[in-house]
């Protein structure tokens, strides 16, 4: 297969002025007209014009309007070639395509009644013969045609030209973009929609009109995306400046779709899931989900669209820089202490793993095979980071300055992570050079901490020493600049003043060390205590650190700690240790060590605490991030000692956890405190019921009574996944009261196919039988086998049927899907993490998929990067 390089990028020699589409829409066979705008670069050229297109039944094709002769084109595979193209031309081509037939949801596809588009990153390509390439930025108008009746809306980018009728009960749609765009921003809808509308007012006065287009059985499901997109524009303008530039701003809803959303220019398609909700229907994560979303798409019209992408090695420059931008939006709208541990929480469970195995790549990568595997954890999720440290070390203020010169320079234009710290540099005055590593090295460095305190000196030194494992293709690792925010704490629990020898901001109680070389010490002077390090304060760094701290000193933090993201770690690195020692020697952890008991004592006694951070103390480190820190991952024992911890925390403080249940139950209200109090209460009942089984009547009470799906779903939930009760009256019931809602049934399929039970296997199995299961479908695909891949005791059971069973599955849907199937390889690519049998079994499996016919060229870069 073609590998692409970075290196390997030139400048277009092409550019398109104008596109002009004229698309008669029909479900079997759709005809595309395009009229592009072409015009050479350089006048020494005379290289033949390649354009891209895939899966494309070529009817006409003329050149300034004259039918071209067949010796002045080729078709190859993925292109046409012209090969005498003039300088400045028109090319009209005439083609046609099978929506219905799209089952890989990249280009135009027909679902559920609906035409949709997916174009990034390469889908556009599927529709037309283009230049199919990010820095490509041209001018589109599009006629729409299709049949009325089914499809009375339709939509495309930008401002609404005219419409009208046309023969045989058609009509038709003109939208004109008038921002350039490369086609990866291109969109269009027809469907039978209904429409929520309101408005926005931008700081300079202009009315926006906004829009969500969903079914009509909907239209009340939407009041949670139109409220997050309003507070989404007002943030961007507050914190950043940014206004929205066109009339409309349009957001289709479709239950088909292969990922979350797509920022298209002014029409933005979401994923259902991240747009509908009511509190019957939508859990309160739900709503947290649409919120950050909807922001998400929003803000990449300037961080994406107004500056877009020179080629797709810069995918973080919008992703990375996207998604710091809805973090911050979500941690300003909601508590930023939780905001922040469930980002990294995240950060920990999908990107660490995916830095430490063999699909290890930078945050801009260097070579790929298909692009549609770099939309990982890695590009957003630590490319986030990487912007967060940068604004860490220049501060707020002074980011802001480099974000507007930023827009500035590069309205318009299609840049690189280059340009991006360029004008960081070019407004601040900061060199950011050392910078530049984070985005080129692949792998979490692991930061060593030892303090020593010197009585006699009043001193304490502070060392830090930074190394990173081999990744592919990167055996020796540099040292990475690496803030690592600091206080240090007196015995009595204050937060000391820290004096440095040659350090400016003498006397602060808190600092920011920038560890730059593979070891640096620190000295303080004026201690007089021992103190205590709070380090890496809000995970300042996305980092692993060692701290050779011992159970004292986390008990310590754990109570005393003023940052709420470092008191979470201090509560976490407790429990871990109490998993640790009891998976070691293999018993369970049936007793709760004595300082992680009055740790959680404390929290559980401090009414004032704001019950979802509360929650967030109170939960355990999931079995992922246990597994994280062994050698050798062992599944049983992991999740043995887990639910012998959740026991055990369960009968020592049952009377807290009954009394919280209890005086936690509120009427339903959506906002913060009351989610945070559900979620709490809702944990509550977990560990009563871990610890006392008389609790089953409580949680069917629950799951019958909730008025919210929040607490019926916490105990359908928690009621499945009971290792041993019978619950098919409840899967039965839960099915029949959602059936006509898929993001409801979708949960009844995940939560069955991530129930740590021995008969899980076999009901997947049977799942993939039930009349509600769809292959086409990715929300539904991703629900039973997405959720089995990580189902951990169930995955990797010993005798390997986890392993055949997911490898079976992925066969068939790559056939239909390659997208999809590439991902949900994603667990079988960790086979190093686990022991020799284990490791046989899941290669096994790899090399079998490997020998598949017709592997696509997204599973197949996947395969040959975990088999290397
Ligand atoms: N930019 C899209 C992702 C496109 C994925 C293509 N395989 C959504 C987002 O990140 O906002
Ligand atoms: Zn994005």
């Amino acid at each position: 297969p073609l590998v692409i390089h970075r290196e390997d990028y030139r400048p277009p020699r092409f550019v398109v002025d104008a596109v002009d589409l004229d698309i008669q829409l029909d479900p079997e066979l759709t005809q595309v007209r395009a009229r592009l705008h072409l015009r050479r670069q350089s006048e020494a050229d005379d290289q033949p014009l390649r354009l891209c297109g895939e899966g494309l039944a070529l009817l006409e094709i003329r050149q300034d309007g004259q039918t071209l002769p067949k010796d002045q084109y080729r078709l190859e595979e993925g292109a046409l070639l012209l090969l005498h193209p003039p300088r400045d031309f028109v090319l009209e081509t005439l083609v046609q395509i099978r929506p219905i037939a799209n089952t890989a949801l990249s280009g135009l596809y027909f679902a559920n009644g609906h035409f949709i588009t997916q174009c990034e990153a390469e889908g556009f390509r599927r529709i037309t013969y283009y230049l199919d390439r990010p820095d490509v930025l041209a001018r589109f108008g599009v006629t729409l045609h299709a049949e009325q009746g089914p499809h009375p809306v339709l939509l495309a980018n930008g401002n609404r030209i005219a419409a009208g009728q046309e023969a045989h009960g058609r009509h038709w749609v003109r939208w004109e973009d008038p921002f350039p765009k490369p086609c990866y921003l291109f969109a269009l809808v027809a469907g039978d929609l209904g429409c929520v509308r309101d408005h926005f007012r931008t700081a300079s006065g202009r009315e926006v009109a906004l829009e969500i287009y969903v079914e009509a059985h909907h239209l009340d499901a939407c009041a949670q995306a139109m409220d997050a997109l309003q507070r989404a524009m007002a943030w961007d303008e507050r914190v950043y400046g940014r206004e929205y530039d066109l009339d409309r701003y349009m957001i289709v809803a479709t239950d088909t779709f292969n990922m979350g959303a797509m920022e298209n220019k002014g029409l933005n398609i979401f994923n259902s899931k991240y747009v509908l909700a009511r509190p019957e229907t939508a859990t309160d994560t739900d709503y947290q989900g649409i919120e950050s979303v909807i922001a998400h798409e929003y803000f990449h019209n300037w961080t994406g669209n107004r500056v877009t992408l020179r080629d797709w090695f810069q995918l973080s420059l919008k992703e990375g820089l996207t998604v710091f931008r809805d973090q911050e939006f979500s941690a300003d709208e909601n508590s930023r202490g939780v905001q922040r541990i469930g980002d990294v929480r995240r950060l920990r469970a999908a990107q660490f793993p995916e830095d430490a195995g063999p699909l290890a790549h930078p945050v801009r990568p260097d070579a790929y095979i298909e692009i549609n595997n770099f939309y990982t954890a890695t590009v957003y999720e630590k490319g986030a980071e990487v912007v967060r440290m940068i604004h860490t070390v220049l501060g707020a203020a002074a980011f802001r300055q480099g974000m507007d010169l930023y827009f500035a320079r590069h309205d318009g234009q299609a840049v690189t992570i280059e340009d991006f710290l360029a004008a960081m540099e070019g407004a601040t005055g900061r060199d950011l050079a050392a910078f530049r590593l984070w985005y080129s090295q692949a792998g979490t460095p692991v930061v060593h901490a030892a303090g020593r305190y010197d009585p006699a000196q009043r001193r304490y030194s502070l060392t830090l020493r930074q190394e990173a494992a081999p990744t592919p293709g990167q055996p020796e690792k540099r040292p990475l600049p690496i803030p690592v925010r600091m206080a240090l704490f007196s015995p009595a629990g204050q937060a000391m003043p820290l004096r440095g020898q040659e350090e400016d901001g003498a006397g602060d109680r808190e600092r920011i060390l920038m560890l730059d070389t593979a070891e640096q010490t620190w000295i303080f002077t004026e201690v007089s205590e021992p103190p205590i390090p709070s380090l890496l304060r809000g995970f300042s760094a996305p980092v692993r650190l060692e701290m050779g701290f011992g159970d004292a000193q986390r008990a310590f933090l754990a109570s005393h700690d003023d940052d709420p993201f470092n008191r979470w770690e201090a509560m976490q690195g407790l429990a871990l240790q109490a998993l640790l020692a009891a998976i070691d020697q293999s018993h369970g952890a049936g007793v709760l060590p004595e300082l992680l008991h009055g740790a959680l004592a404390a929290v559980l006694s401090d009414a004032q605490m704001d019950p979802a951070y509360r929650a967030e103390l109170l939960t355990l480190p999931s079995e992922d991030y246990v597994g994280e820190q062994m050698a050798v991952i062992d599944v049983e024992g992991i999740h043995c000692a887990r639910e012998a911890l959740r026991r055990a925390m369960g009968s020592a403080f049952g009377e807290q956890w009954a009394a919280d249940y209890e005086s936690l139950a509120f009427p339903y209200s959506r906002d913060g405190v009351s989610s945070g109090r559900r979620r709490l209460r809702n944990l509550a009942l977990a560990y009563l019921l871990a610890s006392d089984a008389s609790y089953l009547d409580r949680t069917r009470q629950q799951y019958r009574q909730a008025d919210n799906m929040t607490d019926h779903l916490a105990a359908f939930s928690l009621l499945v996944h009971q290792p041993d009760a019978d619950v098919s009256d409840i899967l039965a019931d839960f099915y029949q009261r959602w059936q006509q809602h898929p993001l409801v049934i979708d949960k009844w399929f995940a939560i069955q196919a991530s129930a740590p039970r021995p008969d899980t296997l076999a009901k997947a199995q049977a799942l993939l039988q039930h009349p509600a299961f769809d292959w086409r479908t990715p929300n539904r695909v991703r629900a039973l086998l997405g959720s089995l891949g990580a189902n951990a005791t169930v995955f990797h059971a010993a005798d390997g049927s986890g392993y055949a069973f997911l490898a079976a599955q992925i066969r068939h849907l790559d056939e239909l899907n390659p997208q999809i199937a590439a991902r949900l390889a994603t667990p079988l690519s960790r086979w190093q993490r686990y022991d020799a049998q284990r490791q046989g079994l899941m290669r096994q499996a790899l090399e079998d998929l490997a020998g598949k016919a017709n592997l696509s060229r997204d599973l197949g870069e996947v395969l040959e990067k975990s088999l290397k």
